[in-house]
């Protein structure tokens, strides 16, 4: 009775929340919170569409038994059943049109009478091929590589080509990696803290592995390797050496084992002083014969748990962290000590070139290519050096590092950042793939005309033995996983360009958006238009015509020009931008700090001069006068100040953009994005505010008639405070 009465009050209760709309039951239970990110597979909705591509998947025939074959089967049936609605049958046999036959040539004897030889050899262990065919005179198509991960990235191609709504007849994909190591870097603490994380809190719930495995894993495994991201670095760069203990490597081992299916490999960060911390050593000298046998030991050890260790990432002798130079030794001597250790199981070692001392009394951004270019070669097989873009560190924009090209005897990875440290955390929508492009596409000349960035790190220009890219992570345990909807964009385009960096960031926008959001084409240009100009916006509004490192000190949080003082030079605002009564900017040429002579001749001859110098570097190497004529013929002072406008207008026309989207998108997604604009509006206008009225102590020139007028004081910019900002 009781139970009754409680039940009844419950439905009363419903019944008038319900009424009152405060809580719409129907529209909770079916948000769209992202958490399905581009894998949604959701119904498609041409009629049309929908009948032809029924009648291409009539039947499969999937072959091999593997864990990862087993993860393509599932992938298969879950992509089908959402996007077609249909569950086909499994045969053995092609009985009828639209067979479906998926597998290795190996296990898929069928396969063997179409003469696809030629075609598997190009597409190497990675790739995949699916093609049209006749068998049995009936019309069939067949997913097939040389490997079992092949065929998994065969069907996630399959199923991309459904969501992106493209027909399924005559094909004939050839497709394969044009980089060997494709790596998310987590820089994930074991408290679970992220270090420039702005999406929650890690998703290694470390407290519970190994006995507790989190659904999200695999989930997680799923999307890498949906966009095929072939390795994942678990643990923070300013490492713990505690990951190396067994109790870790017994949680290490069971993530492994989830991501395996997928094709990704576990590696980990060092740190350089572990035989001292954990060890019992008296010293972590890497030319000690007793360090080096511990690392011996330990890398074993790790095989016994993990026998795919894909090997270490290392930061050392970079913003304190210990390293080889602690014992007089160079970065060489310390790669080559770890890569020693993990060479006889195939591991690597990613030696990061992200090194600057505020001791050192040279330009920062000159100091990893004046460590690095002289251990060119020195390094052992199994080394990477990774190099950031930029020279710095991860600004809206910079110019490509001057390292890229300079190494032709040691195989160099890029660094990309996708966790947005500097861009307006997950706050601010910014699509990087122009940035990413901006950089790959970049002419190093090292070998003459035509030696782009990309073909450095592909290992095509100076034949490399192994090629990669790394992205420093921006997922979190956030249901969404990037905190900002649009930052799984940044996930995204990063797997696909380290899949192929010859893809434009248009191509990626619009495949992205059509799995992400919509196939309706009025959305999708709209939304386009929206991602495209992003970049560029954060660019105008915080770091216009080459400024960079702008933002508040430590925590990188807001604008902070007015930086200085601080305990190391190198880390305020005021040693990047050098504005004084005579002009702004950082004087990189022959007549300043000489770091443009790191170049190639061709690129320092066109950066040096004022004529040909591209004006979104200009203060990245010049220090200009205030009524210095630009191209547009105003000065120095108004073009600066129309940018800083120019920023906060972009992000007006996207709020309006994105707001002529409602109701052709879901109201959840809709909501969140319209909230986070107009945070970014507001921060939009923070930083042009601040940084023009800073700038304007040193012009002394008025802001232009017609631009809105800053509503406070420069005073009031400079006192505003902020606590606990995430990921500090
Ligand atoms: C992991 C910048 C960031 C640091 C980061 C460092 C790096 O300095 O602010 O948080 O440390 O880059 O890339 O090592």
């Amino acid at each position: 009775m009781q139970r009754f009465i409680l039940s009844a009050k419950l439905t009363i209760t419903l019944k008038i929340l319900i009424t009152l709309g405060l809580v719409n039951v129907c529209q909770y239970l079916k948000a769209e919170d992202g958490y399905r990110l581009w894998l949604r597979y959701d119904k498609v909705e041409n009629a049309q569409q929908l009948a032809a591509y029924k009648q291409s998947v009539t039947q499969v025939l999937f072959s091999g038994n593997s864990p990862t074959i087993s993860a393509a089967r599932k992938e298969l049936f879950q992509g089908l059943s959402g996007l077609l609605q249909l569950q086909p049958t499994e045969t053995k046999t092609v009985s009828q049109n639209g067979a479906l036959l998926i597998g290795t040539i190996a296990t898929t004897p069928i396969l063997s009478e179409l003469n696809l030889k030629s075609s598997l050899e190009k597409i190497g262990t990675e790739g995949f091929f699916i093609k049209s065919v006749k068998i049995n005179q009936k019309n069939a198509t067949i997913i097939t590589a040389n490997t079992d991960t092949g065929v998994l990235y065969g069907v996630f191609h399959f199923l991309k080509l459904i969501q992106t709504g493209q027909s399924l007849s005559n094909l004939s994909i050839e497709n394969s990696p044009k980089l060997t190591h494709r790596i998310l870097n987590h820089w994930d603490n074991l408290d679970r803290t992220v270090e420039r994380g702005y999406a929650g809190f890690s998703l290694w719930e470390w407290h519970k592995l190994p006995d507790y495995l989190d659904p999200r894993y695999t989930d997680y495994a799923r999307a890498n390797a949906s966009v095929g991201i072939n390795g994942t670095v678990l643990t923070n760069v300013n490492a713990n050496a505690l990951i190396l203990t067994p109790a870790f490597l017994e949680k290490v081992k069971a993530l492994a084992g989830i991501f395996r299916p997928y094709g990704i490999k576990v590696y980990l960060t060092t740190r350089f002083s572990a035989p001292v911390e954990i060890g019992g050593l008296k010293t972590a000298d890497p030319l000690d014969a007793e360090v080096q046998m511990w690392w011996k030991k330990k890398a074993e050890e790790i095989y016994t748990y993990i026998p795919d260790f894909g090997g270490f990432l290392v930061k050392a002798n970079s913003e304190g962290q210990p390293g080889p130079q602690n014992y007089g030794r160079n970065h060489a001597d310390g790669a080559n000590m770890l890569a020693d250790a993990v060479a006889s199981k195939g591991g690597i070692v990613m030696w990061r070139a992200f090194v600057y001392d505020d001791k050192v009394p040279d330009d920062r951004a000159k100091q990893a290519y004046n460590e690095f270019t002289p251990l060119n070669g020195k390094f052992r097989k199994n080394v990477f050096v990774q190099v950031k873009n930029g020279a710095i560190d991860f600004q809206p924009r910079e110019p490509f590092h001057p390292l890229f090209g300079a190494m032709p005897q040691t195989p160099l990875m890029m660094e990309f950042q996708l966790t947005q440290e500097y861009l307006g955390f997950a706050t601010h929508l910014a699509y990087l793939a122009p940035l990413f492009k901006e950089c790959l596409d970049s002419d190093t000349y090292a070998k003459g005309k035509g030696a782009t960035v990309a073909k450095v790190i592909d290992g095509s220009l100076h034949k490399y033995s192994m090629s990669g890219m790394a992205g420093v992570a921006n997922i979190g345990n956030d249901r969404n996983w990037t905190g900002h909807p649009f930052g799984q964009a940044n996930w995204y385009s990063y797997g696909r360009l380290a899949w192929n960096p010859a893809l434009s960031a248009e191509e990626i926008a619009e495949e992205w958006i059509q799995m992400t959001f919509t196939n309706d084409s009025k959305a999708l240009n709209s939304i386009k238009e929206i991602i495209m100009g992003s970049r560029e916006a954060v660019v105008n509004y915080m770091t216009p015509l080459g400024l960079a490192h702008l933002m508040g000190y430590s925590h990188h949080y807001g604008p902070g020009p007015w930086v200085s003082n601080k305990k190391r030079d190198d880390w305020t605002a005021t040693y990047y931008h050098k504005a004084d009564s005579a002009g702004i900017g950082f004087n990189r040429t022959s007549t300043g700090s000489k770091a443009l002579s790191q170049y190639f001749p061709p690129v320092k001859a066109q950066l040096e001069n004022l004529q040909t110098c591209p004006e979104k570097y200009l203060l990245w190497f010049h220090h200009l006068p205030w009524t210095h004529r630009m191209k547009s013929e105003k000065t120095l002072w108004e073009d600066l100040v129309g940018h800083y406008y120019l920023g906060v207008e972009q992000v007006r026309n996207m709020q309006k953009t994105w707001d002529s989207l409602k109701g052709s998108i879901d109201e959840y997604r809709f909501a969140q994005v319209k909230s986070l604009l107009s945070i970014q509006e507001k921060e939009a206008v923070l930083w042009r505010n601040s940084c023009v009225l800073y700038f304007q102590q040193f012009s002394k020139m008025p802001i232009p008639a017609g631009y809105e007028k800053p509503a406070h004081p420069l005073t009031y910019y400079e006192k505003l405070e902020y606590k606990f900002v995430p990921g500090n």
